[in-house]
């Protein structure tokens, strides 16, 4: 199938599909043409495919997805945590434009039998996109439902061959202080950077994603690739990645090194371990009321406690 492209920045705020309308227009288009949402017959328009002649899977829905209410796209896409575009709520979709996305590559480094620097495009094109749509638990106490546009991270991993050093994955953002004004202070050490375990990032949940609501991601949301852990807290999923490698030691992770005694490694969603300021019993779901519980894991228990069987995850928070 052939993917029309459509840059972020070409979307019109005007344009920008509210949850229901998106809502609606699925529901035609699963009726009319009885097949899953495509990105094409969505009327959304592949991101990353700066080449029209790339071909793409179906868009599938991931059994992982959970059939909660979706956050409206206006606060998924204005309510952000994007330091490198300023440290308010509402700074990465003012200074969305100072993320340069265009050209993107990718460099995968350390302990795997294939690395090297890949176009954005030829990064993606052997992935077949998917929608998954995941609760995303912020450590500051809110939460959302969004509806990804991504693929397996474990696929991705695999695919570069990692050797049997390889413990660890590390992720980084780009570093490009002349544009991103967030980088020019020093409020963390700058570029952002995050890490898995080998078996976390090999769990099927843990995704990379390229869009959202069937749209190319928005620059405030982490273009054009960012990674989606739906059981750690937020921070994990770092945004704009650049670079990906493999380790045999633990590596850094931007917001444990910035302040270790609020933020460890692991940062899996864990209502019985407060953090030092606050509690992480109960979250407020942006565009509710009322607070809710915060589930272990963020509700995806079932699916990864078994990675932390016998760690003290107090310890290991
Ligand atoms: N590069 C980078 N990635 C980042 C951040 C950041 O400041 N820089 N913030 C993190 C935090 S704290 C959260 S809660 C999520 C927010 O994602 P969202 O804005 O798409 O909701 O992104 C995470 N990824
Ligand atoms: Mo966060």
């Amino acid at each position: 199938m052939l993917i029309k492209i459509q840059s972020a920045a070409d979307v019109q705020p005007s344009e920008i599909t509210p949850e229901s309308i998106y809502q609606k227009r699925r529901d035609f288009l699963r009726n009319s043409i009885g097949i899953g949402l495509s990105l094409a017959a969505a009327g959304a328009f592949s991101p990353l495919l700066a080449k029209p002649d790339l071909k793409l899977n179906q868009l599938v829905k991931s059994k992982y997805s959970t059939d909660e209410k979706q956050t409206d796209f206006k606060d998924i896409t204005s309510y952000n945590n994007f330091y490198e575009l300023g440290t308010s709520k509402k700074d990465p979709s003012r200074y969305a434009h100072e993320l340069k996305t265009e050209p993107w590559s990718v460099t995968i480094a350390g302990e795997c039998e294939k690395p090297g620097k890949l176009t954005l495009e030829d990064f993606i094109k052997p992935h077949a996109l998917e929608e998954r749509i995941y609760r995303l638990r912020c450590v500051e106490g809110w939460s959302m439902v969004i509806p990804w546009v991504g693929f397996s991270l474990a696929d991705v991993l695999k695919r570069f061959q990692p050797t049997s050093k390889a413990k660890y994955v590390a992720f980084e953002t780009l570093f490009d202080p002349k544009n991103l004004h967030g980088q020019r202070r020093r409020v963390l050490d700058w570029p952002y950077v995050e890490g898995l375990r080998m078996d976390e990032a090999m769990n099927p949940l843990a995704m990379l994603a390229v869009g959202l609501y069937g749209q190319v991601l928005p620059n405030q949301n982490g273009a054009p690739l960012r990674l989606v852990v739906p059981w750690k807290y937020g921070f994990k999923s770092i945004k704009s990645i650049v670079k990906i490698s493999f380790s045999e030691k633990q590596p850094p992770a931007t917001w444990n090194v910035s302040q270790p005694s609020e933020y460890g490694f692991y940062s899996n969603v864990n209502p019985a371990v407060p953090h030092p300021r606050w509690s992480q019993k109960r979250e407020r779901r942006i565009g509710e009321f009322r607070k809710r519980k915060t589930l272990p894991f963020n509700g995806y228990g079932e699916q990864v406690a078994s990675l932390y069987s016998g760690m003290d995850l107090k310890k290991y928070f």
